[in-house]
């Protein structure tokens, strides 16, 4: 029996997530938007593809909540994204009442999917997700550190002109200007980043113009692209998520996840690295953070906290 993934929101990131996991066939997929006709053509469309990808999933486009029923897995990018010189708290007020809507659509038709939240602003809108739905809170987990990630690894194997499969990096906290890349666990093949360094195969001054560009990888990409948001590495990020979870891979990720103690926060969805099965968010990996990591990461988990109390208290 094939699982069922339903994605709210049918836009640039909702279409190109129908279209990744279509070609990757893991499971058939239900649109749901509620622009008229845009899931319903988004569908048909990529349907028409299926005799050239030879994929056999099904894949629908409706208008209502109530396509979310027996979803095995939700991936949420309803709502605005930014326009240029925005930033991601704007989005904060609209976006909450869309995303309580459908947290209360996933309490009634869908309780035990795996829930993945896109929308921004991203820590804030898992945690109005999670208490509108009132599913599991391992059950619900945001997408931004995969991406943010991402970002930073291909800028240095750009600089360093390495195979982008050699470099690992990490990014903790809120995804905004926030973000702790953390520069002592980004290592080329396993040999950490200071030693190419020492080596002067990089200097302090790039590396440092680097994490700034990464912590402003979304900005960069709003501005080239006029209006609307990054599209295609957020949809890539969810889809590594969702695939971990349908075949149990284990991935140990950067996510933004529910912390109940873990690294001194409670109460709080945030972005830290989490091992992802088929029990969701299976464990939460606690790294060890020096004295100037631990205040960086304060710092984006109180702005993270901010913005999350701010959200709950326009519901
Ligand atoms: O790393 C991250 N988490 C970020 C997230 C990376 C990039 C983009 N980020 C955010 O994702 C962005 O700021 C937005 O909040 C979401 C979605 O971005 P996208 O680029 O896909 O936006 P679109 O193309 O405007 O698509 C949003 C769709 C659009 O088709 C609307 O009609 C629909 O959402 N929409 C709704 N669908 C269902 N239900 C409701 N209420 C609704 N409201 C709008």
């Amino acid at each position: 029996m094939r699982k069922k993934i339903t994605l709210v929101g049918a836009g640039n990131i909702g279409g190109t997530l129908a279209h990744l996991i279509a070609l990757k066939q893991l499971g058939d997929i239900t649109l749901i938007d509620i622009a008229k006709g845009v899931p319903q053509g988004k569908a048909l469309d990529l349907s028409q593809s299926s005799s050239v990808e030879l994929f056999d999933i099904k894949i629908n486009g409706s208008n209502n909540y109530s396509s979310l029923k027996e979803s095995d897995v939700v991936i949420i990018t309803a709502g605005l994204p930014r326009m240029p010189g925005m930033s991601r708290d704007d989005l904060v007020e609209t976006n909450t009442k869309i995303i309580s809507t459908i947290g209360k659509a996933i309490k009634k038709y869908c309780p035990k999917a795996f829930i993945i939240c896109i929308t921004n602003p991203l820590d804030a809108m898992v945690s109005i997700l999670q208490s509108s739905s009132k599913v599991k809170k391992n059950m619900c987990v945001g997408m931004a550190g995969i991406l943010d990630s991402s970002r930073l690894k291909f800028f240095l194997s750009k600089e360093l002109n390495v195979s982008i499969k050699s470099i690992e990096a990490f990014v903790l906290g809120g995804h905004g200007d926030t973000m702790v890349p953390l520069v002592r666990y980004t290592t080329i093949s396993g040999v950490p980043i200071q030693e190419f360094i020492k080596k002067k195969l990089i200097t302090q001054k790039k590396l440092n113009s680097i994490l700034k560009r990464t912590q402003n990888g979304g900005g960069e990409i709003n501005k080239l692209l006029g209006k609307g948001s990054a599209f295609y590495a957020p949809a890539s990020s969810a889809v590594q998520m969702a695939e971990s979870f349908l075949k149990d891979k284990k991935m140990i990720l950067p996510c933004a996840a529910y912390l109940d103690g873990e690294y001194g926060i409670k109460d709080l969805y945030v972005g830290v690295p989490v091992i992802i099965g088929k029990n969701g968010v299976e464990k939460i990996i606690e790294l060890k953070l020096t004295a100037n990591e631990k205040q960086e990461f304060k710092k984006s988990t109180n702005a993270v906290r901010n913005l999350t109390n701010l959200a709950e208290k326009l519901l």
